[in-house]
């Protein structure tokens, strides 16, 4: 067998540039983590004044958008703090890096010129002020664009002809949608506009001093690519915007080098000149490299500000529960993905009301209180979700007698509040049967084991709780607290750096197989499957959370 190992005393940088925050993580040669670092948008950089990283419109329009620059800014912070640690970035072989998806950025015409002449002198923030058409870059949480989600969805002639070219129906977040509202709601900033890219091509752009293409796996997040030819549909592009395709520019399997770093980071933070700029991609798609997803039955399970259940599939069937994209580690395979708004923003705020604003007190009421929650079912949209398609509201109900062994003769009524305690055991029990109930009928088999990453993945309280819903034993991340998709932009680093230096693609599990475990990457078993009969129980109780569920959608639509 070929040896695959990395050279000796290099290291691979991976970012996520995400919703709150931009992460970093650095492999060495042996796969270790080495350093890792943390910059938090809204504390780090106040003058932005942003609340979870975004700005959401006060109006209720359900506008959420992100300051372009911020992210710029971010990125000096971050490669100053990196070249201020032990670690010398001279010996850094490849970077790549992991972004929210969806989420989209406006160069104004001239920039590409500005961008590939930065002065080493100055910083990147006060160079590129003026190179974005618009300063605002929507994100995935907006969801103001259900008018252009239909208009593109007719053109297809049908959300699921949509959804079987481009991998997914239209959604709100959807890059095609939101450039479609740009172009019809501020057509002077898309005439100024010579490329838009998506925040991962935007911060691979910023580091290779030139436009980067979009990767197969992010680019699929935009309902405008064919996700079998890998091609931007002609389609989609006419039914969004007029010279779409030249705004757009390439797209490019997400293992390949998108350039050598800019000269700017050469001088200012000591890169070596031929370190290697892997193409950048989704924080979901990095996070199957992350998590070293490629056994069948295994599903992740990642808890941030979006929650989101992603698989493996080797043939892209989509239906209209959510998205498939192209694997950004082998062209061959897809991922399918469940994804849901209301995460840790939502457990947070059920937290903040009920729990003295304290993880432990949150803990303590999720273990004092029993499985199945005496009945008690609560649904918690803090922003308007996507899965389901249901408004902002709290919605909670009492199954009474319900024992879990039968739902006959059982009726419920709705409760404005329940105890403390039984609110934090509803948030996390309606989380997780929801979860178990989409995957269920997206046609996902029951995972033989589910991988959970991601900041609440620490929480072993939570984790008994998934155990028992879904009835499979729960791994984490050998590290506790590693962010999958930063960890998964640096395995990506060497897997790119790899496939240039033996001239072609080599399968990404080449560079561990045999090393798993000495590796960072590595899972380990921390909650068993739970019993039985409580699994089943709880299946009985998911039968009745989609009977509400259903009930909400009828009553309040899609949002
Ligand atoms: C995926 C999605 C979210 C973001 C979060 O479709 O919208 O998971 O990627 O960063």
């Amino acid at each position: 067998m070929a040896d695959f190992s990395l050279p000796r005393d290099t290291y691979y940088l991976g970012f996520d540039s995400s919703t709150q925050s931009l992460k970093a993580t650095v492999l060495d040669s042996n796969l270790k983590i080495v350093l890792s670092e943390l910059i938090r948008f809204d504390s780090d950089l106040p003058r932005y004044k942003t609340e979870d990283g975004v700005y959401r419109d006060p109006s209720g329009n359900g506008r959420i958008v992100s300051p372009t620059l911020m992210w710029v800014e971010a990125l000096d912070l971050m490669l100053h703090r990196l070249s201020q640690s032990e670690l010398d970035l001279g010996k850094i072989a490849a970077v790549s890096g992991s972004a929210q998806q969806h989420g989209s950025v406006y160069w104004k015409i001239g920039s590409s010129q500005r961008l590939s002449s930065l002065d080493p002198k100055k910083s990147l923030l006060d160079q590129l002020q003026n190179a974005f058409s618009t300063k605002k870059s929507p994100v995935w949480m907006d969801c103001s664009t259900t008018e252009e989600c239909r208009k593109i969805e007719e053109a297809f002639g049908g959300a699921i002809e949509l959804a079987q070219l481009t991998g997914s129906r239209a959604y709100e977040r959807c890059t095609g949608p939101q450039i479609m509202k740009i172009y019809n709601t501020q057509p002077e900033v898309y005439s100024n506009t010579e490329r838009i890219s998506l925040v991962s091509s935007f911060m691979a752009s910023l580091l290779i001093g030139a436009y980067a293409a979009i990767d197969h796996s992010d680019g699929s997040g935009m309902n405008l690519m064919d996700i079998r030819t890998k091609e931007w549909s002609k389609l989609a592009l006419e039914a969004v915007a007029p010279n779409l395709e030249s705004k757009l520019g390439e797209l490019a399997p997400a293992f390949a080098v998108a350039g050598n770093i800019a000269p700017y980071f050469v001088e200012r933070y000591h890169f070596n000149k031929n370190c290697l700029v892997i193409n950048w991609s989704g924080d979901n798609p990095n996070s199957v490299a992350g998590l070293t997803l490629n056994v069948p039955g295994d599903v992740a399970i990642s808890l941030g500000t979006s929650d989101t259940v992603f698989m493996i599939a080797k043939d892209p069937n989509p239906r209209l529960e959510g998205p498939i994209l192209p694997s950004p580690v082998d062209p061959e395979d897809y991922m399918v993905m469940l994804v849901y708004k209301n995460g840790s923003l939502a457990r947070e705020e059920i937290r903040n009301r009920f729990a003295e604003k304290s993880w432990v007190t949150f803990n303590k009421f999720l273990q004092r209180t029993p499985p199945l929650n005496g009945g008690k079912l609560g649904f918690y949209y803090k922003d308007h979700e996507i899965l389901p398609p249901l408004p902002v509201g709290f919605h909670r109900y009492v199954i009474e007698n319900f024992t879990g062994d039968t739902l006959d003769g059982l009726t419920e009524h709705e409760v404005q509040e329940f105890d403390a305690p039984s609110e934090v055991r509803a948030i996390i029990e309606g989380q997780f049967l929801s979860m178990k109930a989409h995957t269920e009928r997206f046609g996902i088999p029951s995972p033989q084991r589910i991988i959970a990453t991601g900041g609440a993945s620490v929480n072993d309280s939570i984790l008994s709780s998934i155990a028992s819903i879904f009835g499979c034993d729960v791994y984490t991340v050998e590290r506790p607290g590693t962010d999958s998709a930063s960890l998964g932009a640096a395995l990506r680093a060497a897997h790119g750096f790899v496939c240039r230096e033996k001239g072609s693609f080599i399968p990404i599990s080449n560079l561990y197989t045999h090393k798993l475990k000495e590796t960072s990457l590595s899972c380990k078993l921390s909650v068993k499957a739970g019993d039985e009969k409580l699994v089943s129980q709880y299946g009985l109780f998911m039968k009745k959370r989609i009977e509400l569920e259903n009930r909400l959608i009828n009553k309040f639509g899609r949002v």
